[in-house]
């Protein structure tokens, strides 16, 4: 049976296409600076947003019409596997991601969540055997359920810290079965609503705790897929530990787990923490740690993480800008960790926003190979750091200078001349490349 059945494989059509169900830029097997379009973006498809999500908002009942609900819990989750795979073919998407409790229900205790996680990942075994579709990663949730109130390895309650515990293992033999390429860890509730009670070092201490024991466990079971963590500022806890890229490399470095961890960035959780997606991405690779990315988009007229799909060419240009000067993205990918408005109900409507935000990723893939083929940032930022190519600049950046002999140039040439940057001028270049 078919979950879409007015829905062909969706091909590239070009914009002159009316077709709602085609794509108009992404243009799968086109070569862009030497790889295929679908080798650059190794889109993933978030199993949360897709398959479990409601519509439902803290105001409102769910809207969204599904046609996977089936009599019991394992009926609908067994259900959603075919539902998804169809999604993932139609869409022509190579990888997907998932939290454990997306695919399978939790029943009454954890040794039954244990047992359907096994029923369910053999399923969706069978389902990537058979189409090649691959895991790009696992997760697993350690804040919805009300024993996580105060965090998973961060909580109070070493009950707590040991059951997460549990669930990373879980999780790590679910990527070694699915041959996952990373494994996510994102902070949930770790972080805290009040300093009064709080010991913040020792919290952190426990999560890096957390990490070691998963990288010690993946090389145990001869499994280690790339670690990323997933930075957030707030929401739901008010302060998240892994606040954004730069506080959570801090962590990495902190805690030595620099070898094994690197970031999974999400674009509305750069906004939340104040900064531009871009500016998360071009900090995790002065860091060599840009691991894979959550595309998505929040609304700057709200405070919170809305998860649209991403639909703002401006910002999927500077996002593929800084992964082409990362030399790709792989093992990682982008993961639509996105989810339809509530007033886009439909089940068509999962195929159309997925389309949305693959061909804004592709024009932006498009608009910033033009950039680096034309050398448009290179040649901006070597003109204005040309004073360190010769004379005293390029003494400084050779370490051959100090504060004394710097200290005697300086009397000499203290008639500084700056000069403009022309910034309007530049960003009104950029928007050449953008339509
Ligand atoms: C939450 C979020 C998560 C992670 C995986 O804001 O982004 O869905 O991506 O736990
Ligand atoms: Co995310």
């Amino acid at each position: 049976m078919s979950y879409f059945p007015k829905v062909d494989k969706i091909k590239f059509e070009g914009v002159k296409s009316d077709n709602p169900f085609a794509f108009r830029h992404y243009n799968p097997e086109e070569v862009i600076m030497g790889k295929t379009m679908k080798e650059h973006l190794r889109f993933a498809v978030a199993y949360w947003h897709t398959m479990t999500q409601d519509g439902s908002d803290p105001f409102g009942k769910p809207t969204n019409i599904r046609t996977w609900e089936g009599s019991t819990p394992m009926e609908t989750a067994k259900n959603r596997v075919e539902a998804f795979f169809e999604i993932l073919e139609k869409l022509d998407v190579e990888y997907f991601c998932f939290h454990d409790v997306d695919i399978a229900p939790e029943g009454e205790s954890l040794e039954e969540f244990f047992q359907n996680i096994d029923e369910i990942t053999d399923l969706i075994k069978e389902k990537m055997d058979q189409t090649g579709i691959k895991l790009l990663w696992n997760t697993a949730n350690m804040f919805s359920h009300p024993r996580f109130v105060n965090g998973a390895a961060s909580s109070n309650n070493a009950d707590v810290f040991a059951y997460s515990a549990a669930q990373v293992k879980k999780g790590l033999d679910v990527s070694k079965k699915l041959g996952g390429q990373n494994y996510v860890f994102w902070g949930g509730r770790e972080g805290y609503e009040s300093l009064l009670n709080t010991d913040m070092k020792f919290e952190q201490d426990n999560i890096a705790r957390l990490f070691k024991m998963a990288v010690a466990y993946g090389e145990k079971i001869g499994h280690k897929p790339q670690f990323l963590i997933e930075p957030k500022p707030k929401e739901p806890s008010k302060h998240q530990y892994d606040f954004d890229a730069a506080t959570t490399m801090a962590f990495i470095q902190k805690y030595d787990l620099e070898g094994d961890f690197k970031l999974n960035l999400e674009a509305n959780h750069a906004t939340l923490a104040g900064h531009t997606f871009e500016h998360e991405l071009n900090v995790a690779r002065s860091y060599d740690a840009l691991g894979s990315i959550d595309a998505n988009q929040g609304d700057m007229l709200l405070g919170w993480d809305t998860d649209e799909f991403p639909t703002n060419i401006y910002d999927t240009t500077l996002a593929m800008y800084e992964i082409l000067e990362n030399g790709g993205i792989a093992p990682g990918g982008i993961n639509f960790d996105s989810k339809v408005r509530r007033s886009s109900f439909e089940m068509d409507d999962l195929l159309l926003a997925h389309i949305a935000g693959m061909d804004t990723f592709a024009r932006g893939l498009k608009a910033a190979a033009a950039l680096k083929e034309d050398r448009f940032f290179d040649d901006l930022k070597e003109k204005r750091y040309a004073s360190y190519q010769e004379g005293v600049g390029a003494k400084i950046v050779a370490n051959e200078e100090d504060l004394e002999s710097l200290t005697e140039y300086a009397l000499q040439h203290d008639d500084i001349k700056n000069e403009s940057s022309h910034l309007e001028f530049v960003k009104s270049r950029l928007n050449d490349y953008l339509v």
